[in-house]
């Protein structure tokens, strides 16, 4: 298939790039380097080193012989959007270019602001473009467990059918997400889901839990081909962040009870949606939602296993609650649908954790333990930055 993705030079856009490459996909990448941007604007930096993405597509070419088209440029920039769209003309577009952190959204307004403007307004880009080029273009579009919340009620893959006063229907799934970050993927949903009803598009939302681990078989072939790790304490998520925690002797921070439960997947079995998705279009006119997990675990479940796993002494510390979320609740969220496809997941064993220890390992001199602060609470829309008045990437 032809396939551009967009967000290439991200965590996950770029080894899901190289997987679908060496799958034999014709693909294309896309990406403004705001990612880059946002750790200057924090002071902060991948644990492990990336090469610049127009390097690392030119390294993959030296490794596998494959060429990537690739695209630098703002897809809020609705020509250019329209441009990229238009010269590599894909069967699918798959969309991680986001502004992709809860606590960078809830730093302040102009955090707010910039995200749910950048993510939202890029998204509407590409619906465009797509219906204007070519309507069955199959948009694969990453959402979030997020949108959700954590209701007390089992979640259902999109839609749940509601019998109200004598009268059924199958309606969205209700929405109670926990930051400007999460809205703007429910934002993102409901105007995809409306492009769909009302101009016949098709379109695949990918509801992804929180992913973790680093290595993949594409980007393990050079050093110069691996994706960023981030640990930060607005980047980093949870698991990533306790594998850094523990090697480096910093105690785990666990917020609050630690009893806030999330679905969880392998960096590998983002890769595998993905191309998953893109094989099984939905038909034309259709909105289909994937919840795209494999396993659910607490926050503390998270610490406990890594403490385990790790072969040396772990501080598990509960931390201020710096989030408004529940700490304890009921957590059951269906994903059956890319089973069904064929998703064979990798589950998150002790093997697993000691590779993540192995490669924190290797570049733990790079650590800056002052990353690990929490400095976003949910409670004070204040500016916490020292450069607080600096240009975010727009
Ligand atoms: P990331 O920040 O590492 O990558 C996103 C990429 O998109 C970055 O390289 C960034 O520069 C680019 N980008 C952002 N805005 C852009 C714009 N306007 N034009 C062009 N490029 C732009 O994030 P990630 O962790 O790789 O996540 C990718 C997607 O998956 C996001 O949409 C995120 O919401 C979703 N997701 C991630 C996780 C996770 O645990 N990492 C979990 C669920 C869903
Ligand atoms: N948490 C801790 N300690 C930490 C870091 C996080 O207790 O050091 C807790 C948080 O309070 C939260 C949970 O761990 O309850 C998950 O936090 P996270 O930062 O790992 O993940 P989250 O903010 O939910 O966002 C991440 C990605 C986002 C994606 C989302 C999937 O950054 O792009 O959409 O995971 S989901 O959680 O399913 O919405």
């Amino acid at each position: 298939m032809r396939i551009l993705v967009l967000g290439a030079d991200g965590y996950l856009g770029w080894p899901t790039a190289l997987y679908l490459s060496n799958k034999g996909h014709e693909v294309g990448v896309v990406d403004n380097f705001a990612r880059r941007q946002y750790d200057y604007e924090m002071g902060v930096d991948s644990l492990v080193p990336i090469a610049q993405l127009q390097r690392r597509v030119q390294v993959w070419k030296e490794v596998s012989g494959k060429e990537l088209a690739c695209w630098a440029g703002d897809l809020v920039d609705p020509d250019f959007t329209h441009r990229v769209i238009k010269e590599f003309r894909p069967e699918a577009v798959v969309h991680f270019a986001e502004q992709r952190s809860a606590p960078y959204s809830m730093i302040d307004q102009k955090h707010a602001v910039y995200t749910q403007y950048n993510n939202v307004i890029n998204t509407l880009n590409v619906l465009y473009a797509i219906m204007d080029v070519d309507p069955s273009i199959h948009l694969v579009k990453l959402g979030t467990m997020g949108e959700y919340g954590t209701p007390n009620i089992d979640i259902e893959e999109g839609f749940i059918e509601i019998t109200h006063k004598g009268r059924t229907d199958v309606l969205p799934f209700p929405k109670n997400p926990h930051s400007f970050y999460h809205l703007s993927k429910v934002h993102d949903s409901h105007n995809i889901q409306f492009c769909c009803r009302v101009w016949g598009l098709r379109s695949t939302d990918l509801n992804q839990g929180v992913v973790y681990g680093q290595e993949t078989d594409e980007t393990m072939q050079h050093p110069e081909l691996l994706t960023r790790f981030d640990y930060d304490g607005v980047f980093g998520t949870v698991l990533n962040r306790f594998v850094v925690q523990a090697v480096t002797g910093h105690p785990l921070t666990v917020y609050g009870k630690g009893g806030q439960t999330r679905g969880t997947l392998d960096i590998r079995d983002t890769q595998a949606c993905v191309e998953l998705a893109c094989l099984n279009p939905p038909d034309q006119g259709e909105f289909r939602v994937f919840n795209q997990f494999t396993e659910q675990f607490s926050v503390l479940d998270f610490a406990n296993m890594v403490a385990d796993a790790y072969d040396g002494t772990v501080k598990i510390e509960h931390t201020e609650l710096v989030r408004v979320e529940k700490e304890e609740h009921y957590y059951n969220a269906v994903h059956t649908r890319l089973l069904d496809l064929g998703l064979e997941p990798h589950l998150l064993t002790a093997e697993t954790l000691q590779s993540m220890l192995a490669m924190v390992e290797r570049f733990k001199d790079r650590v800056d333990p002052k990353a690990f602060t929490a400095t976003v609470n949910w409670r004070h829309a204040t500016n916490y930055l020292p450069t607080s008045g600096s240009p975010l990437p727009r």
